[in-house]
């Protein structure tokens, strides 16, 4: 027999009566332009000839389908659309059968949807997670799935976006077959083979049954609609899929697929998508830092932490989560058994929440050891020292591991500012030193900055970023200054909030365009939640190195004078009356703003939600290019992730530099001169804002691999 040749990405492969058709689109079979077209020749070439009698859709490699091509949103369509290339798929006259393994994701599983029988094997993983790139399933996702499994599994999968089990996706009959072999073509094979020998007819989703309860089905629509609007958080495309599934029940299957499209379409021309697909390629951009490539990690098989505090504890648990040995090291044994005690303490929580056994963490703290003695790291393979922020104690800690910890131990600290070039520098072994500076809590936060100083040797960084996959955090590269990339775009922004709350902006008021922007918390909540004593000792420290021309706002410092250092304490910026989380605002604390005006000689003005916002963002995007500018940061995407992992920015909006391109940098920057008018030493435009507005470029065009 002749078959028209084929694209290389999809190849079609005779075996007796079936084509066995394999997406091979190397690194997950992503539905590119080619294997669009090829998957339509497939099906074309599947009817007009006589020897077929059915079609075999697998994919090579370690999945099946990953989705559409996420590189192509944004740039014009290039035909044919998924959506064509689905209805031909289902309206085949032969059989059609899908047979999944690994990712069949989005458009990969609505592929299947499209099919008429499926298969998966155990290890696959079902979903339709375009809600977590700012769309909705885009290829009849919206009109085959409630139809498959009815509208309250579909409205779950899709809003969700999670990923299903071949096992579950039997139970709610998204697949019809579980194949217990790692074989997927085997598998595939077999069940072709048995649905012939049944003379099985070709059976098409769209006219499936399972929206046939209507009132249900509609009852599970307005329940998720209510949900949706009150927990999306200004997400666009969420309701869409509800409004999309809506049609799914309420008009035939082409008039629901042309709502799905139109839907589709304008969450594709949201900015949401624009900054969540960033988000996503950016989280991926950063795990390649240029050591990565270069070395290759040492060995981590035992790792120490010195410290037991919070910050200490919280690392111990992550490596513990991540099912390593930790060797805990404290200065006395009152000291090492609350380090213990604050370990059990986040076990015991998670038990209390019904989510980890008694015996789990049992066997999670056989691996905790420790140990009044810095010998007991001797054979520790990385160990994070986490102990007070002052550069002499850590020096001190850091002679300690240079004389018991064997060579080729790499050697690490947390520190949130201090120079760790100077404490490389105090010890034999310089090359070995690295900062990793956690976030708290340590074992919850993802983001994990990897601060690389002058002398290190590129094998330790690459330890640094196998460390961070094995503790499933987001590492971000950073070099050495005081704050590294978050922290130092924390302290400027925070800066820039003080000034507006000065100039006549409540805290409280402050706070709210914060978090109608999209942040979890506003600064003040945040300063409250994590101590207002903490900010208060670093600004003591900075004292003596701070302008005198710059403006100092002295309001924190008076809350802190009077102890009142946030929750902790049941009062910062906010009060926090007896067992209240979410705090209230304080009258008094409004007094004491209104005092310290009056001290400064500043006659307060009112600001616009906008105008916070302008001069919030202003202050962030100019720290973030200087950190760029000055190598801090790799790249913006860099300054993006570490703003997304560690801060809350909405991801939606993609980071601080993809939002300012969205804006326009020369908008930025004309709002930097204008503030600047009221207070040039602060608002003193980045260098390289500056240079990228002349030559016309944008933040993402720095954005190349690094
Ligand atoms: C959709 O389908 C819309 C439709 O409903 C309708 C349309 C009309 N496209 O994550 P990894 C790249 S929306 C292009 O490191 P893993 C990724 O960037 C889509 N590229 O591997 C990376 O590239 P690089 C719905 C993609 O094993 C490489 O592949 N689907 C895509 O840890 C390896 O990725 C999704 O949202 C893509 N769709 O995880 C699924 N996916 O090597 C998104 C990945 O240059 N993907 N790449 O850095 C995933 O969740 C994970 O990648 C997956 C593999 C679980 C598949």
């Amino acid at each position: 027999m002749t078959l028209p040749p084929s694209a290389d990405v999809v190849t079609r492969e005779l075996h007796g009566k079936v084509l066995l058709v394999t997406i091979d689109h190397a690194p997950v079979n992503a539905l590119s332009a080619d294997v669009r077209r090829g998957l339509l020749a497939a099906i074309d070439a599947a009817e007009a000839e006589p020897a077929v009698e059915a079609v075999l859709i697998v994919g090579a490699g370690r999945n099946f389908i990953a989705g559409a091509d996420i590189r192509e949103f944004g740039k014009p369509p290039v035909p044919p659309s998924l959506p064509d290339v689905y209805n031909r798929i289902e309206a085949c006259a032969k059989p059609v059968i899908a047979a999944l393994h690994g990712a069949a994701l989005g458009g990969g599983l609505e592929v299947a949807l499209a099919a008429h029988y499926r298969i998966a094997v155990d290890g696959a993983k079902l979903g339709l997670p375009e809600v977590q790139l700012g769309l909705l399933p885009g290829a009849g996702g919206t009109q085959r799935t409630p139809r498959l499994i009815g509208a309250p599994a579909a409205l779950d999968l899709i809003l969700s976006g999670r990923h299903a089990s071949a096992k579950e996706a039997l139970g709610f009959g998204l697949i019809d077959r579980r194949g217990a072999s790692g074989d997927i073509f085997a598998e595939g094979l077999a069940y072709v083979h048995e649905l012939l020998a049944a003379q099985a007819p070709v059976r098409r989703t769209r006219d499936a049954t399972a929206l046939s309860e209507r009132a249900a089905s509609l009852a599970a629509v307005a329940k998720a609609r209510e949900e949706t609007a009150r927990k999306a958080r200004g997400l666009f495309s969420p309701l869409k899929v509800v409004d999309a599934v809506e049609a799914a029940i309420e008009q035939p299957f082409d008039e629901g697929l042309k709502l799905e499209r139109k839907l589709f379409l304008q969450c594709l021309d949201s900015p949401q998508r624009a900054g969540l697909i960033h988000a996503f390629f950016a989280e991926r951009e950063v795990l390649k830092a240029p050591e990565t490539r270069e070395a290759k990690p040492r060995a981590l098989d035992a790792l120490g932490v010195v410290g037991g505090g919070t910050m200490g504890a919280g690392i111990a648990v992550a490596v513990l989560d991540a099912g390593l040995p930790v060797t805990m090291i404290e200065r006395d044994e009152a000291s090492l058994a609350r380090g213990r005690a604050h370990i059990e303490k986040v076990y015991d929580g998670l038990i209390a929440k019904g989510r980890l056994t008694a015996e789990k963490k049992a066997a999670l703290m056989a691996r905790w050891s420790g140990s009044t003695s810095y010998d007991a790291l001797a054979q520790a393979d990385l160990v994070i020292e986490a102990v007070f922020e002052d550069l002499d104690v850590k020096k001190a800690v850091f002679a300690e591991l240079d004389r018991v910890c064997k060579p080729g131990a790499v050697l690490a600290t947390n520190t949130s500012y201090l120079d760790i070039d100077a404490i490389a520098a105090s010890i034999s072994r310089p090359a070995d030193v690295i900062g990793l500076h956690f976030f708290s809590p340590a074992n919850i936060m993802k983001l994990l900055e990897v601060v690389v100083p002058k002398q290190v040797s590129a094998d330790v960084v690459a330890t640094a970023f196998e460390l961070a996959k094995k503790l499933r955090k987001t590492p971000v590269r950073a070099g050495v200054c005081d704050g590294f990339i978050g922290n130092r775009l924390l302290a400027v922004y925070r800066a820039a909030a003080d000034a507006l709350m000065e100039d006549g902006a409540s805290p409280y008021q402050i706070d709210a365009a914060v978090r109608a922007f999209g942040f979890p918390m506003g600064p003040f909540q945040v300063v409250d939640l994590a101590g207002g004593d903490i900010g208060w000792a670093a600004r003591k420290r900075r004292a003596a190195k701070r302008d005198p021309n710059a403006r100092y706002v002295q309001i924190a410092d008076r809350l802190c004078e009077r102890g009142w250092f946030g929750q902790k304490t049941g009062r910062g910026f906010y009060l926090y009356p007896e067992g209240s989380r979410g705090g209230l605002p304080d009258p008094e604390v409004e007094a004491i703003i209104d005092a310290e005006r009056e001290r400064a000689g500043i006659t307060p003005r009112s600001f616009s939600d906008e105008e916070i916002m302008r001069r919030y963002m202003a202050a962030m995007i100019n720290e973030g290019a200087n950190v760029v500018h000055e190598g801090i940061a790799l790249r913006p995407l860099d300054v993006d992730v570490t703003l997304l992992y560690g801060y809350g920015f909405p991801r939606y909006r993609g980071g601080p530099m993809k939002y300012a391109d969205g804006v326009g940098l020369a908008t930025i920057l004309a709002d930097i001169r204008e503030f600047a008018k009221e207070d040039p030493l602060f608002w003193r435009p980045s260098p390289l804002l500056i240079e990228l507005v002349e030559r016309g470029a944008d933040f993402a065009s720095l954005n190349t691999t690094a």
